[in-house]
């Protein structure tokens, strides 16, 4: 299934002279502040996110899956619906792999196909966190960071050949996230398996083709619930430090103790230039995966506000990677992710509205009110407009969830695949 352009200009038809109203009314206000309402509408449209290819259909818990149906039952379907999101969306430019769950068959047709959807192959996810039939270690007590050393060189060897797959389809960065740790006090020892952890990373960095980057993704606990090897940013920041220039820290945001403030972890990875990218998603308790936006969108503002202000101020940190990384228990997958993309842009509209200049004077003056006022006059203010232009002005929908549904997407995928697909992933 593939949407065209003029599929989606038909269906904005009956929405643009609301918009117009909407977006007039808004660009007075914007002018007033003077605000660069062109240059704002360029940013929104230049930033694309990488749909993670492990929640393209529904996903599940310990306690039941239940399905979805229509589901994509290979990479060639699941670069479709990417293609699908990316059409309607236009900020939906890249795909996140994750291995085994996606080996390529046809690496050829593979590329060919993302190129015809205008998709780029982002980050390239390992997976240490299963076993793989046939595996001669289990990663049962560990993968990188374990004492025996038969598991530790399998776990390493599975990465080296997740970068060269990665490298074939033209993916420049490594995403590794362990599950590695214990249930139990005294389980395992914590020093030993740190110094194994760093030593198994620095021989995957050392393998790395010059041009990639190795994002390190911490979490706190689950699958391990007393302690996880890489349980935080200072820990993962550790470990980028002692690979070398191209290590990161990759921040989930659903990988945090209750009441963190990610905003400020982000604020000073940004300022150490150790800042590699995001996994998007929300929360309320734990590493819940919900749609992005849909708990704290006034955490995601605040984010996305030390983002910018990193982004205009550091120059020691490189562009960021913008991945989503949710999981879909109960909401058609695509929609899901519509809602997703669609929060990140208006989080980032906001924060590109902040008066910065106007918070530093406010900040230097100890006028905390008025520091308060400054953002929350910009989170209050109703962007969607502007999101609605980035994507006009790049042939999207006016309306990505309007037009999915208008357009029946679901129904036709499923009279593509049948009902009982089943895509690999979480
Ligand atoms: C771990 C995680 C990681 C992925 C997995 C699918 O919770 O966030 O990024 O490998 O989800
Ligand atoms: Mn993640």
């Amino acid at each position: 299934m593939q949407l065209t352009k003029d599929q989606l200009q038909t269906i904005n038809q009956s929405g643009l002279s609301r918009h117009e109203t909407d977006f007039n009314y808004l660009l007075d206000k914007l002018l007033a502040n003077g605000t660069a309402v062109e240059d704002v509408i360029t940013r929104l449209a230049d930033f694309q996110v990488a749909i993670p290819s492990w929640a393209l259909g529904a996903g599940g818990t310990r306690f039941g899956r239940f399905s979805y149906h229509g589901e994509p039952a290979s990479l060639e379907q699941k670069l479709d619906d990417v293609g699908v999101l990316h059409a309607l969306t236009q900020t939906a430019g890249a795909v996140s792999l994750h291995i085994p769950w996606d080996i390529p068959t046809d690496y050829a047709a593979v590329r060919e196909r993302a190129d015809s959807l205008g998709l780029k192959f982002d980050a390239i996810n390992s997976n240490t966190f299963q076993d793989q039939h046939g595996a001669d270690h289990s990663y049962k007590h560990g993968s990188l960071s374990a004492g025996e050393e038969g598991a530790r060189r399998q776990a390493i060897e599975h990465n080296l050949e997740v970068v060269e797959i990665g490298r074939r389809l033209g993916s420049q960065s490594l995403t590794v996230w362990l599950a590695d740790g214990t249930n139990f006090p005294g389980q395992r020892n914590f020093q030993r398996n740190l110094l194994q952890t760093q030593d198994s990373l620095q021989q995957i960095y050392a393998a790395l083709p010059d041009d990639w980057k190795l994002y390190i993704e911490y979490k706190p606990y689950e699958p391990n619930f007393y302690s996880t090897v890489i349980q935080d940013w200072g820990t993962s920041l550790m470990l980028a430090n002692a690979c070398g220039d191209r290590a990161f820290t990759l921040v989930d945001l659903g990988h945090h103790l209750p009441n963190t403030n990610i905003e400020q972890i982000v604020a000073t990875l940004m300022l150490k230039g150790k800042l590699g990218g995001f996994h998007f998603n929300d929360s309320k308790y734990g590493d819940d995966d919900l749609t992005v936006g849909s708990t704290k969108p006034y955490a995601l503002f605040l984010i996305f506000n030390e983002l910018v202000y990193g982004m205009r101020n550091n120059p020691q940190n490189p562009d960021l990677a913008w991945m989503i990384d949710a999981s879909h228990n109960v909401k058609d997958p695509l929609e899901d992710l519509i809602q997703s993309l669609e929060a990140i842009q208006i989080a980032y509209a906001q924060a590109l509205l902040v008066d910065q200049e106007e918070l530093a004077r406010a900040q230097e003056a100890h006028d905390v009110v008025r520091c308060q006022e400054i953002l929350q006059d910009a989170y209050r203010t109703d962007v969607r407009p502007l999101v609605q232009r980035a994507r006009l002005s790049r042939g999207g929908a006016l309306n990505p969830l309007h037009a999915y549904r208008k357009l029946e997407v679901r129904n036709e995928l499923i009279r593509e695949r049948g009902k009982h697909t089943v895509a690999t992933g979480l």
